[in-house]
């Protein structure tokens, strides 16, 4: 077989699959530094659909952009001592700055809490101050121990982190709320992928929160990925940073805060839900190029009055909202062309022969389900359109049956090893609510509570692993 295409299946050894697709697609490429890689043009258009529509939504919900240091003195990160004691192992630092050692060393920031809120301090007077609401696009640094894996783990990469400061309480849960519901319409209403939300246990949560509400998503391979994270702050921050307010009342307050994040590893979530065998398969919603149209000619036959068609086809679907590209390259042939764009993942290849100009008609193929049809070529504008919606709504379709079908509900311990051990995927089952059991169960099996549902689910079983008296349904599973 090429080594140009993919040649492991999806469904004999999957985190070859996904390697090679990243790879192949054009996606991520090696970099010199252990554990960074490369974002090439495949995967950063994608990250910039996400930038473009993630921005919009805050913009209306009234946040604004900025830009932080990523150098963050000791000193400062130390001041967080309790809620990042277990981090800091991950963390990389500098230490000299040209020849000359520096006075105190300065962290690569992991996340931007601690300068963040260090600001704020200086920001914040009075209630007229509040809210603020603030996003940073970045790169992270985390110096993984664990093995990485391209946008799933690495120890470079790229997110935003929004941080609000709000005078109430309930101010502060309404935004973990509205940025968790903007999170999840991101990842099912244009990357296709369907999210569990709810909260995290105890043992799960950031230690600086009094609450972490999550989104995860089920990858092909039966384990779950967290897919952003909105956590409640309460006043934990505002206490060790000293961000206090003079409310209406005219006594001293502390904020109430907010933090949320989704990073690149959203990129490789698309990647192992909608690509197959031959390559990735990009949701049309968020496909730099949705449309490549392919005139294909024979010796010259029809060639120029085929290639003439390509290029009003072209301008008609751009002139319609329609990101399309025509590929009149000449030194390769169709069938190269075919699979060089379905392996980048374009959902939707417009044929142009002969046969096709002489009848006034286009072949278009689906990416998602390989199908051809046959379309009116003055319809090409409102047929694409209907094509790309169809192939939008059917990647979703599709992953929401794959998530229902690895969602177990399980009654015994039994049944939850098994059940991890032969299909893996969500196990629902009955929780006591004691960090024992979860510590258990996570030493025994590898899996976690990814999440508690918000609407508590009662259960009328007993705890899955002590067997007292269960307080309610969590997910558990083994994750990325
Ligand atoms: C937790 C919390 C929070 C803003 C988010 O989840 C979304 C965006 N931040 C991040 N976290 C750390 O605080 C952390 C700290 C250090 Cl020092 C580290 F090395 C790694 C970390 N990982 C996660």
């Amino acid at each position: 077989m090429s080594d140009i295409g993919v040649t492991t299946k999806k469904s004999e050894n999957f985190s070859e699959w996904y390697t090679e697709v990243v790879l192949k697609s054009g996606m991520a490429e090696y970099s010199p530094i252990k554990g960074c890689m490369i974002f090439r043009e495949q995967s950063y258009a994608i990250w910039e659909k996400i930038q473009e529509v993630f921005n919009r939504k805050i913009r209306m919900m009234g946040h604004r952009n900025v830009y932080f240091p990523m150098f963050i003195p000791e000193s400062l990160l130390k001041k967080e001592a309790e809620h990042f004691e277990g981090f800091v192992p991950e963390v990389a630092w500098v230490t000299e700055g040209g020849s000359s050692k520096l006075e105190e060393k300065l962290a690569i920031r992991p996340t931007s809490e601690t300068i963040i809120y260090a600001t704020f301090a200086k920001w914040i007077r009075s209630w007229r101050d509040l809210p603020i609401k603030i996003n940073q696009w970045c790169n992270i640094v985390r110096w993984e121990t664990k093995a990485t894996k391209p946008f799933l783990r690495t120890r470079e990469f790229l997110w935003q982190e929004g941080h609000t400061a709000h005078s109430t309480k309930q101010e502060a849960e309404k935004e973990v709320m509205d940025i968790l519901n903007e999170y999840r319409d991101i990842m099912e209403s244009y990357l296709a992928i369907p999210v569990l939300v709810g909260v995290k246990t105890e043992s799960e949560k950031f230690a600086g929160a009094l609450e972490t509400t999550t989104l995860e998503a089920m990858m092909p391979d039966g384990r779950a990925l967290q897919m952003g994270t909105s956590h409640n702050l309460g006043n934990n921050f505002a206490k060790v940073f000293g961000i206090k307010f003079i409310g209406e009342d005219e006594k001293e307050h502390e904020v109430w805060q907010t933090s949320w994040g989704i990073s690149t590893r959203l990129i490789g979530a698309l990647v192992m839900v909608h690509g197959d065998d031959k390559g990735l398969v990009v949701p049309p919603k968020v496909a730099s190029v949705q449309v490549v149209i392919i005139p294909i000619s024979y010796k010259n036959v029809d060639s120029n009055a085929i290639l003439r068609k390509a290029e009003e086809i072209l301008k008609e679907l751009k002139a319609n909202s329609i990101s399309a590209v025509c590929d009149d390259r000449t030194e390769y042939t169709p069938g190269w062309k075919f699979n060089d764009w379905e392996l980048k993942g374009v959902p939707l290849r417009i044929e142009i022969g002969p046969r096709d100009l002489k009848n006034k008609q286009l072949t278009v193929a689906r990416r998602d389900t390989y199908q051809k049809v046959i379309i009116k070529e003055k319809e090409a504008a409102k047929e694409t359109k209907t094509l790309l919606e169809e192939i939008q709504n059917n990647l979703y379709s599709k992953a929401r049956k794959t998530l229902e079908e690895k969602t177990t509900l399980v009654k015994d311990y039994r049944e939850f090893k098994k059940t991890l051990k032969e299909k893996g995927g969500f196990l629902r089952t009955s929780w006591c609510g004691s960090s024992e059991c979860e510590e258990n169960i996570k030493e025994e099996t590898g899996a976690t509570i990814r999440l508690r549902p918000f609407t508590k689910e009662e259960s009328k079983s007993n705890c899955v692993c002590c067997g007292r008296k269960a307080v309610e349904m969590v997910y558990f599973a083994r994750s990325y």
